[in-house]
């Protein structure tokens, strides 16, 4: 069994509650009732770190208000947007969690608070207090916290972001040819997640031809069209735009976009490559169109507005998932909190016309089907997909995925020996993995409808990931809270897919790695250009040796491992081949 430090510590590396193998009382996760508050899919909800460190002040008080210091009021809204902001809102007007607005935080009154918090309940919310989480003083503060008006971190609208924009290279002095012998389509950006870096590491050679400064907690990459640029989002909002031509890869603009953000991309349609990106924030809740050659914002759009069915007010809609449809000159953003689709329209964007989509509550990530015409998404709290036909522009179906959260990151591609094209996706909450039918020309019976349940390694799963020319199905575990399954990688046949219960391989990719120290999790395949190595990130802490695991798809065996010590946490990694086509 992991020692209690050791899980805390992976819990804090990964900006999630801690996942409960077991608590600081020492009770064992499985006494507690299935549905409490620590399981994979509960911990697994932004931490708003970036916000948490602006200044506030304490809103205007009222007579009765507790009484609370200004250092004390600073520290709480810094707790509670770390804690508690990712379920509740930064306004706490109630997302996945309920609302904590003063009319019903002093109905409940301060016992009552500080008991929640303590102890958590069945209905999701984790247990602070026995889980040691937060302290007796600490969970005192919040109760006391929570009887306050809560205050309104500052908007970032263009005259923010433009004090933020820099044009490192301008465009007119970027070279005109690549001027560097890396195979550029094979070059893979890897997230340094807790460096605020990435690194840039050759696909055939593994050599790190750079490491690039970007923003806080750096979250994911995203190519433009041609190739040429990368784009990477940190989770303060800020993107770098990274020149692949230059001698030197490097940063040749940056903008700030708001306070806290996941999600950028760029524009894909012929005609439009490189043309325009766009980026998503959770704070303010917004998304913004840039100049694809200079990240010059161009328009600031609120994503603020009613939840599409009971058509009540959301004052934050965060943005997650964003991506660039190849039918029509269109962006295709999920809004989290309302549920609603945006087909953004970036041909005009002088008359922006939007398509608002129906779909549903808490979208979160997703990814194209193989002929790329359709999007499938997780509305993850919902335990739903959403497909979207991006060449009709509307809604096709929404299916259930039968597990609990889905998270398919951007799914997986493939041929079924029954079903044929379908789309797979893992969940937080459970080990099934979801496969959906994406063919409704040549299996019309099958098309939108989840037609195999596979069961994979446990829950905790975050990724999945094919590639047309593999056999193969990857499944990882990273926040499952046995170590051994946080270790390792289930691995599907996809020709064998038609057995009445099919089999999976483990590969035990940490033991590969060789690294003894800590608890490093195994996160996020990415395939190479050729499709015939997948890589996997061993996660480490940030002060413990972390790894890249190179697999031959065709084996299923060892072929490299990448160690360095610039390697500080690697998360994500994007094969810019893969990514600017689209390829999972
Ligand atoms: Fe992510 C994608 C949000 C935590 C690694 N993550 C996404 C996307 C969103 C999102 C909205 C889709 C972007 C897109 O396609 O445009 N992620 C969030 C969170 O809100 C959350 C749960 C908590 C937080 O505070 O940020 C979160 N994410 C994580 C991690 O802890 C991970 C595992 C490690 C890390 O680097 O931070 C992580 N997220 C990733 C990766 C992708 C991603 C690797 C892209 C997957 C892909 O294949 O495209």
């Amino acid at each position: 069994m992991n020692s209690f430090r050791e899980i805390r510590r992976f819990a804090l590396l990964a900006s999630v509650a801690l996942p409960m193998a077991v608590t600081a009382t020492g009770i064992s996760a499985q006494e507690k009732p299935k549905e409490h508050g620590d399981t994979p899919a509960a911990a697994y909800q932004p931490s708003m770190t970036t916000l948490g460190q602006i200044d506030v002040e304490i809103p205007g008080l009222k007579p009765g208000d507790p009484v609370i210091s200004q250092e004390e009021f600073q520290a709480g809204t810094k707790m509670y947007f770390e804690r508690c902001a990712g379920c509740h809102g930064v306004l706490r007007k109630g997302a996945t969690g309920k609302p904590l607005t003063t009319d019903i935080t002093r109905e409940n009154g301060y016992e009552y608070l500080r008991d929640f918090i303590k102890y958590g309940s069945p209905g999701g919310m984790p247990n602070w207090g026995t889980s040691g989480e937060l302290t007796d003083e600490q969970i005192d503060l919040m109760a006391r916290y929570l009887l306050i008006e809560p205050p309104a971190p500052p908007e970032f609208g263009m005259p923010e972001m433009m004090a933020t924009w820099k044009v490192l290279v301008k465009p007119e002095d970027r070279p005109t040819k690549k001027m560097n012998d890396i195979d550029i389509d094979n070059l893979f950006s890897v997230t340094l997640r807790d460096a605020g870096q990435i690194a840039l590491i050759d696909g055939k050679t593994y050599e790190i031809h750079a490491i690039i400064e970007t923003g806080y907690a750096v979250h994911i990459s995203r190519i433009s069209a041609s190739g040429r640029y990368l784009m990477v989002i940190g989770r303060d909002a800020l993107i770098n735009m990274i020149d692949l031509w230059m001698e030197q890869p490097a940063t040749v603009a940056q903008v700030k976009v708001g306070a806290e953000a996941r999600s950028v991309e760029t524009s894909k349609m012929e005609g439009w490559e490189d043309k325009y990106a766009i980026a998503g924030s959770y704070w303010p809740p917004q998304y913004v169109i840039m100049d694809g050659n200079t990240l010059e914002p161009k328009k600031v759009v609120s994503t603020r507005g009613m939840i599409y069915d009971t058509q009540e007010y959301h004052p934050e809609p965060r943005v997650a998932a964003i991506i660039a449809s190849h039918y029509r000159p269109e962006f295709i953003v999920n809004v989290k909190e309302t549920g609603k689709i945006l087909l953004v329209d970036y041909s005009d964007i002088k008359n922006l016309k939007v398509t608002e989509i129906e779909a549903e509550r808490f979208l979160h990530d997703g990814g194209l089907d193989s002929s790329k015409r359709y999007f499938l998404t997780a509305a993850n709290a919902r335990n739903k997909i959403a497909v979207i036909d991006t060449k009709e522009g509307s809604l096709t179906a929404m299916v259930e995925s039968e597990g609990e959260t889905p998270h398919p990151g951007r799914g997986a591609n493939l041929n079924h020996p029954i079903y044929g094209p379908v789309w797979a996706t893992s969940h937080l909450g459970d080990e099934t993995v979801a496969l959906i039918g994406t063919d409704p020309e040549g299996h019309p019976d099958h098309a939108w409808k989840m037609v195999q349940q596979l069961f994979a390694l446990g829950g905790g799963s975050l990724f999945v990931k094919s590639h047309p020319t593999s056999n193969h199905l990857y499944v990882d575990a990273p926040l499952n809270p046995d170590a051994e399954i946080s270790a390792s990688v289930a691995v599907f046949k996809v020709d064998e897919l038609d057995k009445e219960e099919p089999e999976y391989t483990v590969l035990p990719i940490v033991e590969w790695a060789g690294i003894a120290e800590g608890q490093p999790r195994v996160v996020q395949g990415e395939f190479n250009k050729e499709g015939n190595e997948i890589w996997f990130s061993v996660w480490n802490a940030k002060d413990l040796e972390s790894a890249l695991v190179v697999v031959d798809d065709k084996t299923l065996e060892l072929k490299h491992v990448i160690k360095d010590p610039r390697l500080v946490t690697p998360t994500g990694k994007f094969n810019v081949f893969n990514t600017r086509q689209d390829v999972y």
